[in-house]
């Protein structure tokens, strides 16, 4: 499998709350993978499967300076949380765009790794910022949620801008095509 694509918001996809994962097969593990190589391309320390219109309770990250440390989460469940952390968030889905988001500093995890084992584990930091981030993913939540409507409709502006400006820079013609014939 390749790159996938990501969403971006507004699209009312990323609202879709995502369906537990039944078993750990073949064609699964294909997706798991293909999740990572788009998270590493992007660049990301994240993606949950929402993001690329699959929507099974399923996220991988990768918090680690050397991006050597894939983790691979299949129906994640948060046992046990405590303390906060606030930190400037960005997300592959809302571009260039970064707000300061309120988490919990400590999580414990039940879930299933990518070998579909039963996992029980301890995140803190930016591990666990980013495990709750992509969890909200799964239930349908951007990080901008959180941030006033004013600011939330100003980021939708700004995105729409962006995307005009990239449409103009478009060409019409990609390297390789023929000119049409008039
Ligand atoms: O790449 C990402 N960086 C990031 C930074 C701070 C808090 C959360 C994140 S996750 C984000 C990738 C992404 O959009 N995952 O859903
Ligand atoms: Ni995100």
């Amino acid at each position: 499998m390749n790159k996938l694509t990501i969403l971006e918001f507004p699209d009312p996809r990323l609202r879709t709350r995502a369906k537990p994962i039944e078993e750990v097969d073949a064609g699964l593990r294909a997706l798991i993978e293909a999740m990572f190589e788009t998270m590493y391309e992007a660049p990301g320390i994240g993606l949950a499967a929402t993001q690329v219109d699959v929507h099974k309770r399923l996220l991988v990250t990768d918090v680690s300076p050397g991006r050597d440390e894939p983790l691979c989460l299949i129906n994640p469940e948060i046992t046990e949380r405590d303390g906060v952390i606030v930190t400037e968030e960005g997300c592959l889905s809302v571009p260039d765009i970064f707000a300061k988001v309120e988490r919990s500093e400590h999580i414990r995890v039940r879930a299933l790794g990518g070998d579909g084992q039963p996992l029980d584990m301890e995140a803190n930091g930016l591990l666990a910022v980013c495990i709750q981030h992509e969890m909200d993913h799964l239930e349908g939540k951007l990080f901008v949620d959180y941030l006033s409507e004013l600011k939330r409709q100003r980021i939708r502006k700004q995105l729409e801008k962006a995307r005009r400006h990239q449409d103009d820079l478009t060409p019409v013609l990609k390297p390789g095509d023929r000119a049409p014939a008039i």
